[in-house]
This record gives structure tokens, sequence and C-alpha cells, in this order.
């Protein structure tokens, strides 16, 4: 018998299924229930690494399984083809980013290839593809028709490295996520997606879906809402007051003093003659300063009287107001009380400035007094800020927008859709904050869409995030030229049955996908409005030293070499078997090899002379076993199972029924191994279209069970008894168990409940 030589079966499997278009899906089979398995789209960087396969291997095991089955199931692939990599690429090496990205989805496809996933290519997408970012495009109309898409003057993030304004979820740490450049804070134009009025909605989503509870906590907490007042407090001789949000109202009996964020719109108003040059020398300081500098926690306080003072609408005192840039100028109303008797960073400025520190009883009554007084109301806030989508920068999808003189912001008409980005030869953004597209006249010069007069175009391109927003939508229907998915596809596929990817994405990608849903759905355009009905995480993948994997440390693990020495489905099962899949763990290289040496095992058993004999109970278990764990994505622990059973199976003489059960057991782990030895065994078709095999629950039955048992309601004892035993035959069990004996002595037993195979209760 030849050797298992994994490179030479694996490429002719993947021929076979091309040729046989095994993957290509139907939208709609007779009698099967469709299954949309998606997994989050790479971006085309040039390379797969190791958590590409730990995302899309094992969910290829999930959606291999669930065709076994009887669904059909579309496991959809694409790639994220905008963004700034490719750009700065571009202006590195002076080639337009389309080579640089088309050169890389080309490379990226054959490694995709290597994982033998049942990816259906039919419905690829690229997101720089003009049939797709017409859509995108599209989209950004469908927000700015309702209102939600709007060019505004906004404190954004601004990147003087890479020169361009990035959304608050690309800024970790204050620094900005590609380069690590501290993000100044400028105030500029741009156009943003009016999230905040989902807030709510976003919120409230969460409750009907199936996802991990510690994703939607990272979603709740982005959006952070928190229930409070604004409660007014007046200044004397004046028609102003000062708002402040609070979110405990109770404790105004202990404000001492008011702290104003020093851009505070009111600062200018209320601020004396004499305190002026020290408020504007710290209103100067303040600029200077970014958002993490002035919320860090630990940083001695600093802060200016302005010279004013408001009343205490509960104590009718005075208290004197402060400027701090501890206070934000864009959270609640930019004002807050202090109370120093029960908030830690007020007690720190108190101790500082030496103003007073009042121990005064909290009052829950006071609320609703001072809002009856006109002092007060509730208020809700949500932290979450509005999206801004605008891009200085040349690789994205040039918003839609029109500026004309007479007019002024005009939407792009449908029909003219796509706007199609223009070849420029210079990539190099302005520091003037202008995206490259301003320096092509060709582009910028057009027609009013309202007077058609003469207009220019808006030169700002989109965040990628807007493309990816809505991508898994377009598998429904990739190819439909007149609508972005057709209502009968969208009701086909629609919501994702199962996304699985990285818990990276939490605020960003989840949350901009659930808000176009809901978006699209409020405007009839979709049947749903969460998008993924189930979500799952795959964990880390960890370089051999137990570090994140990176160019920097050395120790990147190639696939590629992987694939080349053992083989995709060593790969495949290694990655499944590693540990629970949401955990990850270090790769380990001397672990893939007992994988490797478990295949070849596989190989050289399945193509013994088979003979009959009864195993079948061995098989039923592990066929049930197998099964639930994958439908729980326990695939390590799937993958002992199979292991056990080889291990089982492996010098006995079986039935050729019971290698092909073992086969297809193992199928969606090693489909290319298996659909050799499949074909080996006789068989003509792929062993990707066979059924399940199902288990008989009869034959599995443990004969042991254990029975809890109970006094009063409250477990004092397990003990083990055959299966289906009759009460009376339990009951001299339990009476005679020594801890029962114990508690029952010297009592009458009023009542004696047992409950089949399970539980008993005495009731004394
Ligand atoms: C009085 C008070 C007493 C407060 C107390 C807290 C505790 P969350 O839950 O995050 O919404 N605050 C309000 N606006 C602010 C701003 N622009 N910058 C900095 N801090 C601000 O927090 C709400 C609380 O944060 C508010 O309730 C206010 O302080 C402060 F024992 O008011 B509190
Ligand atoms: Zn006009």
């Amino acid at each position: 018998m030849p050797k298992y030589n994994p490179s030479k079966i694996e490429s002719k499997w993947q021929r076979f299924w091309k040729a046989k278009k095994l993957y290509f899906i139907k939208d709609k089979i007779k009698d099967k229930q469709n299954f949309y398995n998606l997994v989050m789209f790479p971006y085309p960087s040039g390379d797969l690494h190791m958590g590409h396969w730990y995302n899309y291997a094992p969910a290829d095991v999930y959606g291999r399984f669930k065709r076994m089955q009887g669904f059909n199931v579309m496991s959809p692939i694409g790639f994220d083809a905008f963004g700034l990599p490719a750009e700065n690429a571009a202006i590195k090496n002076k080639l337009d980013p389309k080579v640089w990205t088309y050169g890389n989805i080309k490379s990226m496809k054959r490694q995709l290839d290597s994982i033998g996933a049942a990816f259906d290519w039919s419905r690829e997408i690229i997101t720089a593809e003009p049939n797709y970012y017409k859509w995108t495009q599209w989209i950004f109309l469908k927000l700015y028709e309702a209102g939600l898409a709007k060019k505004e003057k906004v404190l954004a993030n601004w990147c003087s490295h890479c020169k361009t304004i990035l959304a608050n979820e690309q800024v970790q740490d204050g620094r900005c996520e590609r380069c690590d450049t501290v993000v100044e804070q400028k105030l500029l134009e741009q156009w943003v997606f009016k999230i905040t009025d989902y807030a709510q909605k976003l919120l409230d989503g969460l409750e009907k879906i199936d996802w991990p509870e510690t994703t939607k906590i990272l979603q709740r907490n982005w959006i952070g809402r928190s229930d409070g007042a604004i409660i007014k407090f007046q200044i004397p001789n004046s028609k102003d007051s000062i708002d402040v949000f609070t979110t405990r109202p109770d404790t105004i009996f202990g404000a001492t003093f008011l702290v104003l964020a020093p851009e505070h719109e009111l600062v200018k108003r209320v601020v004396k003659d004499e305190q002026l040059g020290q408020v504007n020398n710290y209103l100067e300081k303040t600029k200077k300063k970014t958002e993490l500098e002035r919320l860090v926690e630990v940083k001695e306080k600093t802060g200016v009287f302005t010279g004013a003072y408001a009343f205490n609408p509960a104590t009718k005192e005075k208290i004197p107001v402060w400027i701090s840039d501890f206070v934000l100028p864009h959270y609640g109303t930019g004002a807050i009380m202090a109370v120093p008797a029960h908030d830690q960073r007020d007690l720190e400025f108190a101790e500082k400035f030496n103003l007073p520190v009042k121990e005064a009883g909290l009052d829950n009554e006071i609320f609703s007094r001072l809002s009856k007084e006109g002092f007060a109301e509730r208020k809700i806030n949500y932290r979450l800020h509005d999206w801004i989508i605008s891009r200085q920068r040349y690789w994205g999808a040039p918003i839609p927008m029109i500026l004309c003189q007479k007019c002024g912001w005009q939407p792009v008409s449908e029909k003219d859709l796509p706007v199609l980005l223009p070849k420029i030869n210079d990539y190099k953004p302005s520091s003037s904050g202008q995206s490259p597209l301003a320096k092509s006249e060709k582009f910028i010069k057009t027609k009013c869409p309202k007077c058609f007069g003469e207009a220019r175009r808006e030169t700002d391109t989109m965040d990628t995030f807007v493309d990816s927003a809505w991508y898994f939508l377009r598998y429904a229907d990739p190819q439909n030229k007149k609508e972005f998915v057709s209502k009968e596809k969208l009701k086909s596929w629609l919501p994702v049955s199962i996304y699985i990817g990285g818990q990276e994405h939490a605020a960003k990608h989840l949350l901009y996908a659930r808000f176009i849903t809901k978006v699209l759905h409020d405007s009839d355009y979709l049947h749903f409005d969460e998008p993924f009905s189930s979500l799952r995480h795959q964990g880390l993948i960890l370089g051999p030293d137990g570090n994140k994997m990176s160019k920097s440390r050395g120790n990147v693990v190639n696939p590629d070499d992987y694939v080349k020495k053992y083989g995709s489905d060593t790969i495949r099962m290694h990655l499944c078997f590693m540990g629970p899949y949401e955990n990850g763990g270090p790769w380990d290289p001397k672990a893939i090899v007992g994988v490797y040496r478990f295949l070849n095992r596989v190989w050289s058993f399945a193509n013994k002379k088979p003979s009959n004999e009864k195993l079948e109970k061995i098989f039923h278990k592990a066929i049930k076993k197998v099964g639930e764990d994958i439908k729980n994505l326990r695939f390590n622990t799937a993958v002992s199972e199979l292991m056990k059973l080889l291990n089982e199976i492996e010098d006995k003489e079986l039935a050729k029924e019971q290698i092909e059960t073992f086969l297809k057991l193992m199928a969606p782990f090693a489909p290319h191994l298996t659909e050799e030895l499949w074909h080996q065994l006789g068989n003509k078709k792929s062993i990707h279209l066979e059924k399940w095999p199902e288990y008989d629950p009869k034959l599995i039955k443990e004969e042991i069970v254990d029975i809890i048992i109970q006094i009063n309601g409250k477990a004092r004892d397990i003990i083990k008894v055959q299966r289906d035993l009759k009460e009376s035959k339990i009951r001299e069990l339990v009476l005679a168990s020594e801890k029962i004996k114990i508690y029952i002595s010297g009592k009458e037993i009023n009542r004696f409940i047992y409950i089949f195979n399970k539980l008993v209760n005495i009731v004394l």
C-alpha cells in the first residue's frame, strides 16, 4: 500500500471539488433548509496567517458538518480590499494601490484554497470593485435620505502621521491603531453617520441575539448608557444658569462647587475680569492635551476659579464655579456638580484647592422635588459618539456628494452611481488635511444634480468599516446590478445563521454592521433588524513562545510551510484539537506531529480488508459525541473522541460500512484524506455529499445511572444504580445508604418521591 502523501491527495481532491462545483451553493434546494455559515473576510495584506486558519478551518468543520446534517450550507468568502495599508505601500513603492491589492488577493486566494474549505467562490466579494462599492455609496445615500448622514464640524481624532482622521474605534489608548502616533484633536468638517440616534436600539437588540456575553458587555460599555438628571444651578443676578449632568442627584446636599469644562460656552460669560487672564491661560494649556491625558486618573488635578458663583437649588447656598480639564466638553452638559464627600475625583480637586468637603446625607426624594420646582429633568446619556466616516485618503469608496454654490450639498443621483475612483498619480495626502482626490480637477468638476450648474464633488472617501458593515448581505446576491440584494435572496439567506470571527471587532465592525442593518430595516429594505443571529469567537493563536505572533518577535508561524510538510488536513485537525476553540493558545510544532501520526494511522487502518464484527455500541456513542461536540463548537473534544474511537477499532475486523461511518465522522476535519479513502472503498460520489451518520439512542444508554438523594429538598447523597429499576427496589437501596440513615434515624418518612432514573426526595 502506498504511503500517506497529503500534498498529492490534497491538490487532487481540491481540483475534483472545483471541477464538480461541489461548493457552489444554490439559493434554494427542495426540502432543504438554508444555513448561512459566515466567517470574517480577510484584509488582503498578502499573507494568510495562522490566525486566519484558526478562524476558517474550524468554521469549515462546522459548515461541513451542517451540510452532512442535511442543510443547504453557504460558506462565502471575499476581501475587505480598501484601506490604508494598500495606500501606504503604494506611496512607498510608487505603485497603484489597486495593483498592490489585487496582487495580494491573487496570492491569498491560493493560500485560502490550500485550507480545503468549502468556500463558495462563485459569491466572492471584493469591496474595491465598482460593482460592490456602488452599493456602499447607495447605502450612504439611504442614510443621507434618512437624515443619518451629515457633514458636521466635529472634534476629530487626527493622526499627523497618516494624515487622516480616525474613528474613535481606531484610536487605542490615545494612539493611532495603525502607526502608534499620539492622536490630536482637530475641529474639522466631516461626514458623520448618526449612530447615536440608534444607541438605544443597539442596546435593546442585544437582548435577543445569541452572542457571547462578554461581547455584549463590550458593546453595552461602548454605548455607555447612563441614567441621570440635568440640574440647573442659577447664577445670581443673571438669566444664565449652569446645567450639570449627574447620575447622583441624591448627593446634591454635598455639592460644594461646580466645575465646567474649560471649553464650555458659559465660561466666557461668567468669568470675572480679574480671573480672565488665568482662565485664558488655562484654556490654552488644555487645547494642547489629548483626551487621554485629560482622563488619566492618577494625574494631579489642575483648574482655575472663574470668580463666579451659582445657587445650589437644594441648599440655596452660593457655591463657586471652577474650570478644570477633567470635565470633558462633549459628555453630558460639559459641567458637573462636585460632591467631594462622595466622589473621589471631586475630593482630590477639593483637597488640592482647599474647597469645602461637606458630609451630607443622601436624599432620594430630592430629584422629584427639584423637578417639580423646575430645576431638574431626567436625562439619559450615551457615551457613544457619532461615527465619523470621512477619510482624507485615496483608496476607498468616494463619498457620493456634490457641493453646489447655489444649492448646497446635493446627493449624487442613484442612476449616476458608482462615483468611480479616478486614477491619479500622487497618493500622498496633503498636510492641510485634504484627500489626494482634491488634486484631481477632472474628478472634482461636475454638474449639480439639482440646478445642473457647475459644482464640485466631495473628495473624501469612506471609512472602510462602511464597506464591511454590509458585505454579508451582498454574498446573498453578489452579481445583482439593479439592487444591493434582491428581497427574495435576502429571504433565502439572511440573517446570518452563525458568524465566526475574532473578538477584537466587538465594538467596531460588529457594532457598525448592526447599525447599518437597523437603518436598512427601518427604511424597509431588510426584513430583520439584527444581522448575526448567532456569533462565536475563536481564540488567539500565539507563537510557540506563548507571545502574540509578530515579525519583530520572530515567532511567526507560516501556515504555508506546514501545508507543505504535513498537509492541510493535519493543520485543520491540529487547530481543532489544540484546546477549547474560544481559548486559542500557543502553536506547538511538536503537537502537530501527533495529529499527523493519527492521520497516518487512519490511512493504513482504512486500507485494511474489512470483514464483519459488531462494534456497534462504540460506534454509536462516537457518532453522538462527535456530532454534539461539533454542534457546540467543541472541536477539540470531538477530535479526541475520534482518536479514542480509532484506538478501539484499529485492530478489529470491521465491516465496510463501519469504516465508512468512521470516515464520515472524520470528513469535516480531514476533507481530503477522507475523500481519498472513501473513493478507495469504491465510492464514486464525494464523501462530502453524504449524510451524517445516525445513532440509535437505545444502543448507547448508560447501564448505570446516578440517583441524587434529597432530604427535604436538600441533596444529601448520590448513589449509582442499575438503570430502569422499580421504585420499590430504589427505596430499598436509598434507605440502605449510611449517610441517609443518619438523617432519617428516629424520624418518620412522610413522603418518598422518585423521579425516574434521576432523583429521590424524602420528605420528613
Ligand atoms: C455628582 C456625582 C456624585 C457624580 C457622585 C458621581 C458620583 P457616568 O456614569 O459615566 O455617566 N460627569 C458628568 N459629566 C461629566 C463630564 N462632562 N466630564 C467628566 N465627568 C462628568 O458618570 C456620570 C457622572 O460623571 C456624573 O455624576 C458627574 O459626576 C460626572 F457621588 O455628579 B456625578
Ligand atoms: Zn445647484
